[in-house]
């Protein structure tokens, strides 16, 4: 509520920066990537907590937003060697790899026949030989098979690979995967843009300019994407603030991006396995932080598999108005990392509850944020903007 915000203006244990900051927020001012910084810097998790909360009931009332989905992953066999990855396995390892046939991915989308699930989130290692064409294929005959399920697919640095390999242009391989059933791309992939930063943890990996452009791309074929942010490893604050502007500034153009989606970085089990990871309370910083300075975006969102129950219902008052889906214990990239949930998967009835008990408005959407259902007892749904 703003009076609870505006009691930060008038409380003098608060610097006159910080004050002249949340004076923008209320004033619904964009914030700047200095003001960004010195969140970071110098303000409480109480501080943020509180803008964040405004700025999130401004957007989206007391809404949280929730899906039922299910991820497909096609191998974990990578050509790439990211050094905070727990998951992929080099082409040349022989134990623990795995690569699903078209017909073994159309066997687990048919395993949710008649239930009501609305996407399947499709995101794997980059194998040298799952080309564009079997991609192609899969997407085919999920789509044939059920046509109303949207289908979220490949990270950038897929997209990049398998295009580059089909000397395809970007627009003709996104075209040619849409026309195939392709319906919007998820986040991954974008780490932190940072280019000193991304070639030391996710070396040869595409570039941040090459990321950027892939989502452009897509927008201006008509889909939509998420972008998420891999932070609390060897990043500084400055990085992350780096990071979301260059998301604000495609958004500014675009407007194409759904959500933004913060991933702590956990490790366990990789190269990075020295690194601490950040506790809760910077977790809920980040947050809220994000949501303050990412004006143009409708959505942040805390992906519960990875972050633990306990601390997605406590980001819902920091900023967080998405919590993802119902999962069912598809996706394994953070369970190998080391995240709370090891077998990530709550029912509808469960997920309800949680936000329920977190005081907020459960309301199951789509990919798109189109209502699909409004859980609560009161009458008026917040509609996405
Ligand atoms: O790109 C890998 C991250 C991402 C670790 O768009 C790690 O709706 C933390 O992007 N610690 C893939 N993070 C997953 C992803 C995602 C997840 C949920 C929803 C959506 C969406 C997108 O996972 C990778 C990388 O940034 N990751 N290893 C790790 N050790
Ligand atoms: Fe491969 Fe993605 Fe893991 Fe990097 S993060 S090694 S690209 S699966």
């Amino acid at each position: 509520m703003k009076t609870t915000a505006e009691f930060l203006i008038n409380n003098t244990a608060i610097s006159n920066e910080l004050k002249a900051i949340a004076t923008k927020v209320l004033n619904n001012e964009r914030i700047t990537v200095a003001d960004g910084l010195t969140l970071y810097e110098q303000a409480e998790l109480g501080f943020v907590g509180t803008l964040a909360n405004y700025v999130r009931e401004q957007k989206n009332g007391n809404a949280t937003y929730f899906n039922r989905n299910f991820h497909i992953e096609p191998t974990n066999i990578c050509v790439y060697d990211c050094k905070f990855c727990s998951y992929s396995r080099l082409v040349k390892q022989k134990d623990g790899q795995w690569e699903l046939s078209v017909n073994d991915m159309l066997n687990m989308v048919k395993k949710y026949d008649g239930q009501a699930i609305t996407e399947v989130h499709i995101v794997g290692g980059v194998h040298p030989r799952m080309d564009v064409n079997f991609f192609g294929e899969a997407l085919a005959a999920i789509k044939a098979h059920r046509p109303d399920l949207h289908i979220k697919g490949f990270t950038a640095v897929e997209l990049y690979y398998m295009f580059r390999k089909a000397k395809m242009t970007v627009k003709e391989g996104l075209q040619f995967l849409k026309d195939k059933g392709l319906d919007s791309l998820p986040g991954g992939g974008a780490e932190i843009f940072d280019e000193n930063i991304r070639t030391t943890i996710a070396e040869d990996k595409c570039t941040s300019v090459e990321w950027l452009a892939i989502h452009q791309a897509a927008h201006e074929l008509g889909m939509a994407s998420n972008c998420t942010m891999l932070y609390g490893h060897i990043e500084t604050y400055a990085h992350r603030i780096d990071h979301m502007n260059r998301l604000r500034e495609l958004q500014d153009i675009t407007k194409g991006f759904n959500t933004f989606i913060p991933l702590k970085f956990r490790n366990h089990d990789n190269q990075m396995s020295h690194v601490p990871e950040t506790s809760v309370i910077e977790d809920l910083r980040n947050y809220a932080i994000a949501r303050i300075f990412l004006d143009n975006f409708n959505h942040i969102k805390a992906y519960w598999p990875m972050i633990g129950r306990q601390t997605a219902a406590l980001s819902m008052n920091y900023g967080v108005d998405d919590i993802d889906g119902t999962i069912d214990d598809s996706t394994k990239i953070y369970s190998m990392a080391g995240s709370e949930e090891q077998n990530p998967a709550l029912t509808t009835q469960q997920l309800v509850e949680l936000i329920k008990h977190a005081g907020r408005t459960p309301i199951e959407r789509d990919t798109l944020y189109n209502v699909v259902k409004n859980y609560s007892d009161e009458e008026e749904v917040s509609t996405p903007q």
